[in-house]
């Protein structure tokens, strides 16, 4: 399946691109969760207490093949740009808070693009697309407002995260939260944030910003939830709702995963409030599988956030609301979120993208393929610093194949049709196809550079008033 099919079967399910041009497109409400497990959602697990997503999920269609990259920015450049993130230098583990880079500028996002039929963009929560310049700040990459961190994570209650997240201490470590608008860059301390969970900052600020809109134009809202991204930290009573659960981290991940759903409901119903819902079309999906080590399930899916096996790249995805055509249903068509660039841009907002951009070598040139960058059994994430010498993996007709370090022995090919779990590698019994997809493999490669420039001491957030900040590059 080439990227046309994708774009034309995503477009085929959304069915707006016949929009009257006098028809105002929707509002866009994209909702982007942070490391949810496969299993982590009712509709595959029963347990788990998302009634606010099975409420949207019921009247939506569930995109039960969507495929994202194995971490947080990669996938985030994909979806912010429409291009594969090999293609953009945007591959290479994530967008680290000390290292000088972040999506690379001249660029045309998502919602620069979307201006120009009219959108206003708003986006609450998770950057992680770079910040050491103004320049890579969201309200200078197309959005009008927002509100949030600009790193991959931090601690929930005091805002702070180190060079390493909130993993590992680090030498460097500030405050990450800010607010932005046409008013300036503002960083967020005093009685009215610290020790305020963040989440609960988020709930407040989407329900201001949507209440602000003026509903006769077009809204792009970006809710990039923090969950259920380290540190399993969470109210109690949300922890509370899963006293069966015996173990207290898989408790609190739980209840984050319902906190999660609750703000999801909570936008709906402002929008229904704000009489905005009738006219919004909404997405949600993870931006990678689930994180086993804070108690996440990708059950039965083999590996996890960082791999490249189906846990870490399948997400959780749906897509509901106005122009859906049919509804209430599981679609198995293969997607990847850069389908939804073009898809959004074209099909549902009525613009146009270059005819020569969608032909060039890179740009907006989709296949059913994701690259990786490592294989959790041969390579150390934190030594791949160029993907291309690490793994790959590459998709033709539901079969994969990741491939080795060019020095590596190991590869893997899968027929997900008849091994879904991917627990019998079939490579050495089907060398043609792995020699198709090498071949393949090598032609992307070509096609592929990295923009993961070293750290910088410059970053230290001592220089700027304890935040993490723009400034040092
Ligand atoms: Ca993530």
């Amino acid at each position: 399946m080439s990227y046309c099919n994708i774009h034309i079967e995503l477009l085929l399910i959304i069915g707006v691109s016949l929009l009257a041009a006098t028809e105002n497109p929707p509002h866009i409400i994209y909702i982007v969760a942070d490391d949810l497990g496969w299993n982590d959602i009712s509709w595959h697990d029963s347990s788990m207490i998302t009634p606010n997503l099975q409420n949207i999920a019921d009247e939506s269609v569930i995109l039960e093949n969507f495929y994202v990259q194995s971490l947080c920015s990669p996938t985030r450049s994909s979806l912010m740009t429409g291009y594969y993130p090999s293609n953009i230098g945007s591959q290479h583990k994530v967008i680290d808070p000390n290292r000088p880079h972040g999506l690379p500028l001249g660029l045309t996002t998502l919602p620069e693009k979307l201006k120009e039929t009219g959108y206003i963009s708003y986006a609450v929560g998770k950057w992680h697309l770079g910040f050491c310049n103004k320049d890579y700040l969201p309200t200078s990459r197309g959005f009008d407002k927002f509100f949030g961190i600009y790193g991959g994570c931090h601690y929930y209650y005091n805002h702070s995260s180190s060079e390493h997240g909130t993993y590992k201490p680090g030498l460097y470590s500030g405050i990450d939260l800010h607010e932005e608008s046409s008013n300036g860059i503002f960083k967020l301390k005093g009685a009215e944030y610290d020790g305020v969970y963040t989440s609960n900052l988020y709930r407040k600020k989407i329900a201001e910003y949507i209440a602000e809109h003026d509903p006769r134009k077009p809204m792009f809202f970006y809710v990039a939830l923090q969950q259920t991204h380290s540190p399993v930290m969470v109210e109690s009573e949300w922890s509370n709702l899963y006293p069966n659960v015996p173990d207290l981290v898989r408790r609190n991940y739980s209840g984050q995963v319902t906190l999660m759903d609750t703000m999801v409901g909570e936008v709906v119903n402002k929008l229904k409030e704000m009489e905005m819902y009738e006219d919004s079309l909404i997405i949600f999906h993870s931006d990678n599988g689930g994180d086993v080590k804070t108690y996440a399930s990708n059950w039965p899916l083999r590996g996890d956030k960082g791999t490249y096996f189906e846990g870490g790249i399948k997400a959780i995805a749906l897509i509901h609301g106005k122009g859906i055509r049919k509804t209430g249903y599981v679609n198995k068509g293969l997607f990847h979120v850069s389908d939804m660039f073009p898809t959004l841009i074209e099909s549902v907002a009525g613009g146009q993208i270059a005819d020569e951009q969608k032909i060039s070598g890179s740009l907006y040139t989709k296949h059913n393929m994701t690259r990786k960058f490592n294989n959790p059994e041969t390579c150390n994430p934190s030594k791949c610093l160029n993907f291309i010498h690490c793994n790959a993996h590459i998709y033709l007709n539901y079969v994969e194949i990741p491939a080795p370090e060019p020095n590596g022995t190991d590869i893997y090919l899968f027929n997900l049709d008849a091994d879904p779990y991917e627990e019998v590698n079939i490579a050495a019994s089907h060398p043609i196809i792995v020699k198709q997809l090498m071949d393949k493999l090598d032609k992307y490669r070509k096609t592929a550079w990295t923009f993961f420039p070293p750290a910088d001491p410059a970053c230290n957030p001592v220089n700027f008033e304890g935040f993490w900040s723009p400034g040092w590059c």
